[in-house]
């Protein structure tokens, strides 16, 4: 299955959790930008790394999990009770980047 790139321009986005896959799994959005994790499939899961903030408790079913990305860069990121279940969020600058304005 090919990874699946989403570029959103919302200042709101959702990853969803399911099936112990994060979806999208590489996120693209503009810094500043609050991406919020759902999980909706019917075990726990979380969602952790090593940058400091990013880390939830365990999501049950139907919970979520809120994160506003400031600082433009890569963060990958996994699921604690899982870490084979990993995703990327890729903070692009609020300028120069190429969006039609
Ligand atoms: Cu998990």
């Amino acid at each position: 299955m090919p990874l699946l790139i989403v570029s959103a321009k919302a200042e709101e986005v959702t990853v969803k959790i399911d099936n112990f896959v994060f979806s999208p799994q590489i996120l693209t959005i503009k810094a500043g930008t609050k991406v919020t994790w759902v999980n909706d499939d019917d075990i726990p899961h979380t969602v952790a790394s090593t940058t400091q903030g990013l880390r939830s408790k365990a999501l049950d079913t139907g919970d979520s999990f809120t994160f506003t990305f400031t600082t433009p860069g890569t963060y990958k990121y996994f699921c604690g009770l899982h870490p084979h279940m990993t995703g990327s969020i890729v903070v692009e600058g609020a300028t120069g980047s190429n969006a039609p304005q």
